[in-house]
């Protein structure tokens, strides 16, 4: 936009700019300026003021929301500020996924039988949720640290692998940087169907599963229930779009028929979301499938709640499935009964211990750690952040307990366990790459890789042929880079406290034969209004 105002300064003309957005977190600097928008036609007239601004803009235009602080070997260097501002919200559990990932190389390398006389190093970036700052901090890394005593063509960066990126949009553009070079990534949480296409994704490979295999499973759900007529709801951007097209297809030729198709617009609008609701409350389709994220759901079920509107059977995406925001006991009435796929959970023995350590005052310099504090505390740990920040000073009493779910949550590890095991991932297979007996390699001419000087497309083939147990489960890659699907089937029970309790009533097992996939524990299912059977379409 900037850039197209300067032209049309340049030009000294009025200029009709049509910015197409997507979405972006909020908060973002695209957000504060226009607001939340998805298309909006900006007029602007210039003059010549105007194009000295647009010249400053240019040249002094924040950078994005990154700053690279100093180059280390295994580091948590990036955040997500602009200048003194956070431009992104702290996300307490996010950052609980960027300290599993270094519990898990900590572990390798305190490991006498995995890569022995081997050490991992690792920087975590956080990508603050948005492609661009994903691209940049790709490409810090692939660049590598420039000093003045390396010289230029010896400085290519020992990078062999990335994990990640988190959201499919983020994944899409890291994985295009990287695919040139043959660099493998692996995602523990971009689950866009579209993210299977090896053609152009050669590097990617994910330890979550595709939502392809969702859609199969709750379009097998639907048939063992016998449900006739269903409708559909979803929200207004790709996970939505192409996870209902994926129910479509699989309920094609069956018995299944979706009774009405809605969406919850991105810009949440509650007249058009009380339209939605007469229409779900006027069929006879009384079970409704949902693909949405939590946050905007959260008005669209408040809206609900005040209509009176109940007796409807919620199938849960695994985008709010294992939600908390909706476990207090006043959405019980509502939402009691709810069922849908969540990602499997694990169990990761010292993770709990693990995130207790972190403490502003352990890790004094880092600052995603004083964030950390002030989103779970509200106040800063030192007083040169307070100035920044503008919360009150930390008392020095805070004490991480599990209050703070969003942090402290390690009891089933969902996201969590995947970047687990896409870190035990990699290490396994650098460790077969190291094991690799001379002569007998899988190269041109059966030769192995030069442990001291290994390459990512080296590692890339190790990883496609990987294979190893961890917490029970085997972690192997398809062709696409796929990992076998398994999801846990969860319903919303009542709990002794008459809140929601996430109850497990089955699963689906892509490792199974097929046909045999989907288990469920029927007689464990509580039913919409507390039906006692699964009767809820005509
Ligand atoms: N993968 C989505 C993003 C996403 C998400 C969620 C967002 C998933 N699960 C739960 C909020 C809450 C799965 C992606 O972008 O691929």
């Amino acid at each position: 936009i900037t850039f197209s105002l300067c032209i049309s300064c340049i030009l000294g003309k009025t200029l009709v700019v049509l910015a197409a957005f997507t979405a972006t977190q909020p908060g973002n600097n695209v957000m504060k300026w226009f607001g939340p928008t998805q298309q909006r036609i900006i007029i602007f007239s210039c003059t010549l003021i105007q194009m000295i601004i647009c010249a400053a803009w240019l040249i002094s235009s924040p950078p994005f929301p990154y700053r690279n602080t100093q180059y280390q070997r295994s580091k948590i260097i990036l955040d997500c500020r602009v200048g003194s501002e956070l431009a992104f919200w702290f996300d307490p559990r996010a950052f609980r996924w960027a300290l599993t990932m270094k519990l898990a190389v900590e572990e390798i390398n305190n490991s006498s039988e995995l890569l022995p006389n081997h050490t991992l190093g690792y920087k975590i970036f956080d990508s603050c949720a948005y492609p661009l700052t994903g691209q940049r901090a790709a490409l810090a890394v692939m660049n590598g640290p420039m000093e003045a005593d390396r010289p230029m063509c010896s400085s290519a960066s020992p990078m062999l692998a990335i994990i990640g990126e988190s959201g499919s949009a983020q994944s899409i553009v890291v994985s295009r940087i990287l695919r040139p070079f043959r660099i493998p990534m692996i995602s523990y949480f971009s689950s866009c169907a579209c993210l299977s296409d090896r053609r152009e994704f050669s590097t990617f490979f994910r330890v979550i599963p595709s939502d392809a295999y969702q859609v199969k499973a709750i379009a097998k759900l639907l048939i063992h229930f016998n449900w006739t007529w269903v409708g559909v709801v979803r929200g207004d951007h790709a996970y939505g779009r192409s996870a209902l097209q994926g129910l479509l297809n699989e309920l094609e030729d069956t018995s299944v028929c979706v009774s009405y198709q809605e969406m919850i617009p991105l810009l949440y609008d509650s007249q058009r979301a009380i339209e939605i609701i007469r229409v779900m409350n006027s069929s006879s389709a009384r079970v409704v499938v949902v693909f949405s994220a939590e946050g905007e759901l959260t008005p669209f079920l408040k809206d609900y709640m005040k209509l009176n509107v109940t007796g409807i059977q919620w199938i849960a995406s695994e985008a709010w499935v294992t939600a908390s925001v909706f476990t207090g006991s006043e959405y019980y009435p509502f939402l009691g009964g709810t069922i849908g796929f969540g990602i499997r959970q694990g169990y990761i023995p010292k993770l709990k211990d693990y995130i207790t350590t972190v403490n502003p005052h352990v890790y004094p310099s880092n600052t995603l750690v004083q964030e950390l504090w002030g989103a779970l505390y509200g106040c800063s740990p030192f007083s040169s952040f307070t100035h920044s920040t503008q919360l009150p000073l930390c008392t020095g009493q805070e004490i991480l307990n599990k209050q703070h779910s969003a942090y402290m949550n390690t009891s089933s590890p969902r996201i969590a366990y995947n970047v687990y095991k896409g870190v035990y991932a990699i290490a396994h297979s650098l460790h077969n790459l190291i094991s690799c007996k001379p002569g007998n390699g899988p190269f041109n001419n059966s030769m192995c890789a030069d442990s001291t000087k290994v390459y990512p497309w080296q590692l890339q083939h190790y990883l496609q042929e990987v294979s190893f147990t961890i917490s029970g489960e085997t972690v192997n890659f398809d062709i696409n880079g796929d990992s076998i699907p398994s999801y846990d089937l969860i319903n919303w029970q009542k709990g002794t406290a008459g809140n929601i309790e996430l109850v497990k009533v089955g699963m689906y097992d892509g490792a199974r034969e097929a046909g045999s996939e989907l288990v469920i524990y029927d007689t464990a299912i509580t039913w919409a209004r507390d039906k006692s059977e699964a009767s809820c379409s005509q």
